[in-house]
Formats: structure tokens, sequence, C-alpha cells
């Protein structure tokens, strides 16, 4: 449940974080359940919304601090439920650990079943359960930095809760967000879900390998991204057959070596 972007009911509380770390000593943003319960004015709530994205805010620079410290490229993966994220992630990983070291953070509701998935391909993952939560923030991040310990020059891959709303808010230190759409969902979802697209700097349309059997438009699609934020970069791919992967691939080592330029 999040406060912050106003799904949650309310009253339960999501303290059932099963973390892989095991002393996680620091307090967590609670006060996101809080904000619907009866008795709260609304100024309150803003003022508890604020906090939390303020508190987020710091431990994001903590993150970004750590990354640019090592040379790491983080990247932020973002969603709905089912676009494609970790396949495009085992191909990804499948076509450049034997040139790059790579590392993921998974972030789901339930299960290991993504962390597991991306250990299959040889490189380490480490799973966190958001519970009710429905985004990874910041500070959980940091301590999965601690025991996941990423190499100095890696790439970072973290996937984060599927879902196009919360995660848009969350700064987790991440050098960009990249929201994956693909093409089952509709051309719609960049202006039905703008926060997403705008916090986003590169979009990838995925699945294009389905587009023989759908009416979906491209050409709508890429226009309505681009309306909400002009300077977003689009790489229609097909995770499956790995058409258009080699674009992305070239994006990925770019962003890298612009994240190691200042790493001694
Ligand atoms: N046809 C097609 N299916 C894909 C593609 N990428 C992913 N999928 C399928 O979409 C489903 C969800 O993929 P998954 O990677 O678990 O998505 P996630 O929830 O975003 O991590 C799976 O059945 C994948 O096999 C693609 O490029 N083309
Ligand atoms: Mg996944």
């Amino acid at each position: 449940m999040c406060g912050v972007c106003g799904c949650g009911e309310g009253h339960s509380h999501s303290h059932d974080h099963d973390h892989e770390h095991p002393h996680d000593h620091h307090d967590h943003d609670h006060g996101a359940e809080h904000t619907h319960a009866p008795g709260l004015s609304p100024k309150r709530m803003v003022q508890i919304e604020q906090d939390i994205l303020a508190k987020n805010n710091r431990y994001a620079a903590e993150n970004r601090r750590y990354f640019g410290e090592r040379g790491i490229l983080a990247l932020n993966l973002v969603s709905s439920p089912g676009s494609g994220k970790t396949t495009l992630l085992t191909e990804t990983i499948s076509r450049l650990k034997d040139e790059l070291d790579i590392a993921v953070i998974e972030g789901d509701q339930q299960t290991a079943r993504d962390a597991e998935r991306i250990r299959a391909t040889g490189v380490p993952a480490l799973q966190i359960n958001t519970g009710k939560g429905c985004h990874l923030d910041a500070h959980r991040v940091g301590h999965a930095l601690e025991t996941l310990q990423p190499k100095d020059r890696s790439l970072l891959f973290i996937e984060n809760v599927g879902n196009l709303v919360c995660p848009s808010a969350f700064d987790l230190g991440e050098a960009h967000k990249v929201v994956i759409l693909s093409v089952t969902e509709g051309e719609d979802k960049p202006i039905k879900y703008p926060d997403m697209f705008h916090a986003a700097d590169l979009m990838i349309l995925n699945k294009t390998d389905l587009l023989p059997y759908l009416d979906f438009d491209s050409e709508q699609c890429i226009q309505y991204a681009k309306q909400v934020n002009p300077r977003i970069k689009i790489l229609p791919l097909s995770a499956k057959t790995g058409e258009g992967m080699d674009s992305w691939l070239r994006w990925l080592k770019a962003e890298l070596e612009l994240q190691r330029i200042d790493y001694a």
C-alpha cells in the first residue's frame, strides 16, 4: 500500500518485509500506511507524503554516491506486470555477461522466482519482497547493495515491482529509469500513466514480434510517449526473437562508459 500515490486502503500494516538482509535496523517509512486513516486531515496527509519522499530522496542520494564512487551503472526497470522485464534481463545478460560484470536486484510483492531466473543465467541476484508494497524504495535498495556488493564498473539492473504508478515517484539513486511497455498493453498507456513515462529516460517497446497479430499503433504510441516526455528515447524490440536487441545493448554500453568516466 502506498500513501504517496494513494492506492492503499490505509488500515493495513505492510510490515511483513522479508528482508534477505539480516540486520535491518533503520526505521522504515511506515507512515504511508496511515495516510487514509480516519482522523488525519488532508494537510497532515500531504505532510506525511512529503516526509516519505524527502526521506526516500536522502537514501537515493546515498545510493547515487555509492554508484558514482564505483563506476556502476544502475538502471531502474519499471513497467506493468508481464511486459517482459525479466525476459529482457535474462536475454541481455546472456549476451553481455562474458564482457561485463552484471548484478540484479529483483522487486516483487511475493516469491523469489525472478531472482532465481536471473541466477540461472550465472549472475548474482537478490530478491526484495515488498509484501503489500507497490514499489521499491531507496532505503531497501541501499540494504540490498550491502548484501549484493556489485563489482566496481559493473552494470546493475533493478527490476521494480510491476506497476506503472507508484515506482515513478521513488528515486532509487539510479542513472535512468527505463520503462518497458509491451505492444499487448495498448498504445495509450503513456498518456494514461504520464508520471511514469515522464520519469523515464528510455522506453523499450517490447514484444514487437506480436505486432502482426494486434492492432497496436506504434507511431501513435511513440507520439503519446513524446507528448508526455519530449526527451524520451524509444527502442522497439522483441526480447523473444532478439530483433532490436542490438540497439539496446549499444545504449547500455554507452551509458556504462559514461558512468565509468569519472571513476579512477
Ligand atoms: N511474444 C513475446 N513474449 C514475451 C516477450 N518478452 C516477454 N514475453 C513473455 O511475457 C511474459 C511475461 O514476461 P516476464 O519477463 O515475466 O515479464 P515481467 O513481469 O515484466 O518481468 C512471459 O510469458 C514472457 O515469455 C517478447 O518479446 N515477445
Ligand atoms: Mg519480472
